[in-house]
């Protein structure tokens, strides 16, 4: 581990504020301060970068580029620290010259630049890469406007932009001298040739600029620095030229705003596919920059394609990137003349695909049309890949002519032509991987069972994990320092140690300093609820916590049907709960997805009549934390009891909060869906409480459902639905949350909330009267620590490095 020389330290910032900020360190501000110890930070981790980038070169090793819409890394410089071992040093030194480090550690913006668990995934295997010294890096958009900020307004969601990029964030080093020049829009000359000069079909295209900006990825221990290389897209210099020559300057100007509108923003949506030409249009360019930049380096080394799936990896994380397959074709084909059938090997080795969703309606396709508008030739390439796709189904499934329409890629839907992206991904990977073990039959057996049974060696699955060092060691000090102190500190960088743990799951004391911790954990967040919310809630109550995005098939609203059923045992039931409960709401909700906003007004509407309710106020309360976020997830997650893991079987691809919450601490409630079936099979089944219907019953319970059989079978179930439909939570606005009551009552309660509603409530009470026997209750909580090291996301890189990537560590 490093450390650092205190008086070089401290000249260096003190210089940075100087020459850099033009301020003396009185006049300084926050920003200014905050700045310069990153940059002073920057440097210890530069040399190791540099360092690093000379082991790869001259080792000449095979390289892993990760591409992905989104990276949701979270403030960095608490991370950065901890993985270069000097936290507490740094600390020192920034307190002695009499700043406050805390206060500088919590002034940090989070860069946003992700929606939810499939870019904060990217965030941690970026981390693992590193920590475990791999050559694997990054490539995504620099947003100038990440994941929108929530405020809540009346108990509305309200939307207000995120502009991270105006605070010029010091850990993004712009690259002057590496940009990639992407060719976008034109049309083709018509030609019977698909291979030739430079472009000879794609003509009239407009030049995009992107310019790298990179964060550096410090691994634990410091070691090995990776890069994570963010693209800004710019209009090139002699941007239309020619019609700034004719004199149009406006028109000229305008073109060139609009090009570089195209890292402007996140689409904010993590589960509808948007069919925007703007989304399409970022979704190439990423891809464009990635794999020139990608092919830059390997022809560093290299004087021809023959080693390049032996130097080089490509993931694609989601179909968001799959226009990877016809980029690498058309850069192999057009630019440096690889015949077809060399260029497809090359493509199809190097790259893998890994699925993370299987609702429908975020399976991305296109129209041709857009394709056809905006990047011509990879049309082109496409429908020559699948063309010889075709060719080959057809003969070996001579008797099935409904094959070429289900797995083509380009379909015809009455007349307007699609592109499907997964099966675009599909045909152009070696590899297809789920995220859980219950994804990846699901993506074998419902998603694409066509190309299952074609190409079944492709498919495999990689479970998902978490950094410990962010979500652990960061997160949770305490905790980390109790496990140091029981068996060092070999966990950090092998999870599956903390099974040591168990061995003193019966000792008095340890348990007592377990509960103390978590009882600390409660009081900050305690405090933080106070703040946003002005609730003052009581860390001796159970602190139940839901934080994800907001989705129907996360189910919030089920979680809100449980908190009114026991409100209204106590009020008007007499029933006194065995423990008083605080129910905690954290996450967005995509700005155009009305029934998700619905949900949040109407946690919002609980928590106005319930909190105030002096007959239930003391047993009972409900708070909504506004703008959930990774910074935020850092201070929820440890100052959990419970966690609600309760999505409809089948439609969580795996879940990574649900590890965050077990490894510190919290039991869960959940459902046999996504790792929520490999945490309890981990913990096992006495430390998680299941419920619920499971994925194959869905089906049925679906064709059979029956509204009236559930209500009249329930009267819990039927004064809890009239509650939701009557104005109770919402006396000022009558009739508005119908529409909730209407799609589980009338519109077939797609996502089973009645149907799951009973086993849901009796988990929640067994879990009330588990919880009054603290010895216990402290057992089940350490055996989920100790038995959840499965999760680490270095166990899942490991796996996807030696099956997919075979890449290796260099240390
Ligand atoms: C095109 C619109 C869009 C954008 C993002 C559709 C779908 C997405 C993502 C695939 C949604 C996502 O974040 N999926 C989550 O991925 C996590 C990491 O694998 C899983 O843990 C979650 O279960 C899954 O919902």
């Amino acid at each position: 581990m490093a450390t650092i020389d205190p008086s070089r330290f401290r000249s260096t910032l003190l210089s940075i504020v100087r020459y850099g900020f033009g301020r003396t360190m009185e006049q300084a501000t926050k920003v200014d301060i905050f700045n310069s110890v990153c940059f002073a930070v920057r440097e210890h981790i530069i040399d190791r970068k540099i360092e690093t980038e000379k082991r790869y070169a001259d080792n000449d090793v095979k390289r892993m580029h990760y591409i992905s819409m989104e990276f949701l890394t979270g403030p960095l410089l608490a991370n950065n620290l901890i993985n270069l071992g000097i936290y507490d040093e740094c600390r020192t030194i920034v307190n002695d010259i009499g700043l406050d480090f805390d206060d500088l550690i919590e002034f940090e913006p989070d860069p946003a630049l992700g929606n939810g668990g499939l870019g904060r995934l990217a965030a941690c295997f970026l981390d693992s890469l590193a920590s475990m010294g791999m050559p694997g890096f990054g490539y995504g958009i620099n947003y100038d406007y990440g994941l929108f900020h929530q405020s809540i307004i009346g108990g509305y969601q309200h939307e207000r932009p995120d502009f991270w990029y105006n605070k010029s964030s010091p850990w993004l080093m712009r690259m002057s001298g590496e940009k990639a020049m992407v060719p976008v829009f034109g049309r083709i000359e018509d030609s019977e040739d698909m291979v030739g000069e430079y472009n000879p079909m794609w003509v009239e295209w407009k030049l995009i600029v992107g310019r790298p900006h990179d964060i550096a990825v410090v691994g634990y221990g410091g070691k090995t620095v990776n890069r994570l290389r963010l693209f800004s897209a710019w209009a090139s210099e002699d941007f239309d030229i020619q019609i700034f020559n004719e004199g149009d300057y406006y028109r000229a100007l305008e073109d060139k705003i609009r090009f570089e509108n195209i890292s402007k923003i996140l689409y904010p949506s993590d589960s509808r596919d948007s069919g925007k030409e703007l989304r399409l249009v970022q979704e190439y360019f990423l891809v464009a920059c990635a794999v020139h930049d990608i092919v830059s380096i390997y022809l560093n080394q290299h004087d021809s394609f023959d080693m390049f799936h032996e130097k080089v990896a490509i993931q694609l994380n989601d179909t968001h990137p799959a226009l990877t397959v016809a980029e690498l074709m058309r850069v192999l084909i057009d630019l440096h003349f690889v015949e077809w059938d060399d260029a497809w090997q090359i493509t199809t080795r190097t790259l893998g695909y890994t699925n993370h969703t299987l609702m429908p309606e975020a399976l991305e396709t296109w129209p041709m049309h857009i394709f056809k508008k905006v990047i011509p030739r990879h049309l082109q390439i496409i429908q020559e890949i699948d063309r010889r796709f075709m060719s080959m189904i057809k003969e070996k499934y001579p008797d099935d002519p409904e094959k070429p329409r289900r797995m083509s890629i380009v379909i015809d839907n009455n007349g307007e032509k699609n592109i499907r992206m997964a099966h675009l991904a599909i045909v152009g990977s070696h590899s297809v991987n789920g995220v859980a073990a219950i994804h990846s039959e699901l993506v074998k057996t419902r998603l694409v069972p066509d190309f299952y049974d074609l190409w079944p060696e492709k498919f495999n699955n990689k479970t998902n994990g978490v950094t410990p060092r962010r979500w652990i060691l960061r997160a949770n000090p305490l905790l980390a320092q109790l496990v140091c102190d029981t068996i060092g500190d070999g966990w950090i960088l092998d999870l599956g140690r903390l099974r040591e743990l168990e061995a003193h799951c019966k000792e008095t004391a340890f348990l007592e300093r377990l509960l103390m911790i978590k009882r600390k954990n409660k009081v900050r967040l305690a405090s933080i609820i106070k703040e946003t919310t002005y609730i003052e809630v009581d860390p001796e109550s159970i602190f139940d916590i839901h934080a994800k995005r907001l989705h129907e098939y996360k189910r919030q609203l089920l979680n809100a049907m449980n908190i009114i059923h026991i409100y209204f045992q106590i009020r008007d039931d007499n029933i006194i709960p065995s423990v008083p409960r605080t129910f905690i709401f954290g996450g967005k909700a995509a700005p155009g997805y009305f029934m998700a906003k619905l949900v949040i007004r109407f946690i919002h509407g609980l928590a106005e009549i319930i909190n105030k309710d002096s007959k239930a106020n003391e047993w009972l309360k409900v708070v909504f934390i506004p703008d959930y976020r990774v910074s935020l997830a850092e201070k929820m997650i440890p100052g959990a009891d419970v966690s609600e893991q309760i999505s409809t079987a089948g439609m969580e691809a795996s879940g990574t909060g649900n590890m965050k919450f077990a490894m510190n601490g919290a039991i869960t409630i959940g459902t046999l869906d996504g790792a929520n079936i490999e945490i309890a099979g981990e913990v096992g089944e006495e430390n998680i409480y299941i419920f619920g219907h499971k994925v194959d019953e869905i089906e049925s319970l679906r064709r059979e459902h029956d509204a009236d059989r559930f209500l009249n079978s329930s009267p819990a179930l039927k004064r809890v639905m009239d509650a939701v439909r009557s104005d109770i939570f919402c006396p000022d606005e009558p009739g508005i949350f119908k529409p909730l009551y209407d799609s589980i009552v009338h519109g077939g309660d797609y996502y089973c909330h009645m149907a799951d509603f009973q086993s849901y409530t009796d988990a929640h009470s067994r879990l009330a009267n588990d919880y009054m026997d603290r010895h216990n209750w402290a057992v089940k909580s350490l055996l989920n620590i100790a038995r959840t090291g499965k999760f680490s996301s270095d166990r899942t890189i490991k796996e996807y490095a030696e099956e997919i990537w075979k890449i290796k560590s260099q240390i």
